[in-house]
């Protein structure tokens, strides 16, 4: 049988076939011995042993694979902002976009609680710089629509920072989910219920999502080596000027004659974007081959 890892807890992998009947599988030894754990993502192959429990015997070529939280053949990264309670500053965006670009990931920048807030600053970043951006309230219902049909077809991961209404969405998506929805602390700004363990959610309309806990768990020094040489190619704007700087090995932070910047300075690239990847960059900048392991 082949199928999709749902979820992954104390050793069980939950393994859905076509139809959505989940197996409870354990993994072949063999596993363990290669040092590769399966995924929730994965596609694997499994054998049913008995009523509902099986074993997963291979794992198929992934798409990608993020160690925190550890998901894999994520198609799509669903980036959830807000400019009301919590405010969502375009750095951890750009950020997430570097990595959805180094993961071979499409990105959606979904500005949310927008009967608060527009969000109108936000939105102008992304709709200038060729990032798909969309404004939905899950309060309201406002874009929930479109947002459907943006992930259909689609293994999406939903990411953003804590209170943002990632569950909330989720909910308005699929109203039976019924995800437990923190209460956003007054004081704190943020979140207080966090979504705990990994779990890959069917929608009626044939989306796939996950509910990731948030910015953070995307940190991870492998990831930080591979994002500080493949850098400027993860700025999707940047690309048309990329080679055309008078120095090669040109960093488009200050340089004379860089097309970025020029492009900066003409108002084809947008400052806040071009702001995220000098910060990036001296994020970057210091890190080694040796702090990887
Ligand atoms: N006004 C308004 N409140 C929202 C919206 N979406 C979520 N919230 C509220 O924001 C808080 C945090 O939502 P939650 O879904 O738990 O955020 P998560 O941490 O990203 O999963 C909850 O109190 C929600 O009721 C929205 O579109 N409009
Ligand atoms: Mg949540
Ligand atoms: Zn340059």
């Amino acid at each position: 049988m082949t199928g999709r890892i749902l979820k992954a807890l104390s050793g069980f992998y939950y393994v859905a076939d076509e139809g959505g009947i989940i197996t409870t599988c354990r993994a072949r030894g063999k596993f363990r011995k290669d040092g590769i754990s399966p995924l929730v993502g994965d596609i694997v192959d499994y054998t049913v042993l008995s009523e509902a429990q099986g074993v997963v015997d291979t794992v198929h070529p992934r798409r990608n694979e993020f160690s925190r939280p550890a998901v894999a053949n994520i198609d799509q990264l669903v980036i959830v902002a807000s400019n009301a309670i919590p405010q969502t500053v375009p750095f951890l965006i750009d950020r997430i976009c570097a990595i959805a670009a180094l993961k071979n990931c499409d990105v959606l920048v979904c500005i949310n609680k927008c009967d608060l807030d527009r969000a109108q600053e936000l939105y102008d970043i992304y709709a200038a710089s060729g990032i798909d951006v969309l404004r939905v309230s899950a309060e309201t219902g406002e874009g929930i629509d479109v947002l459907r049909e943006k992930i259909t077809g689609k293994l999406s991961a939903f990411t953003g920072n804590s209170g943002v209404g990632k569950s909330s969405l989720l909910n308005a998506l699929q109203p039976d989910f019924a995800l437990r929805v923190g209460e956003v602390s007054q004081a704190l700004g943020r979140g207080r219920h966090t979504t705990r363990h990994v779990e890959l959610l069917h929608l009626d309309c044939g989306a796939e999502v996950i509910d990731t806990p948030g910015f953070s768990s995307f940190d991870t020094q492998e990831l930080s080596l591979s994002l500080k040489e493949h850098l400027e190619e993860t700025f999707v704007e940047f690309t048309p000027y990329l080679g055309k700087c008078r120095f090669v090995g040109c960093s488009h932070t200050k340089e004379k004659d860089c097309a970025v910047l020029e492009a900066l300075r003409a108002g084809e690239i947008v400052k806040s974007r071009h702001e995220s990847y000098c910060r990036l960059y001296d994020e970057l900048r210091d890190v080694r081959e040796w702090n990887t392991k």
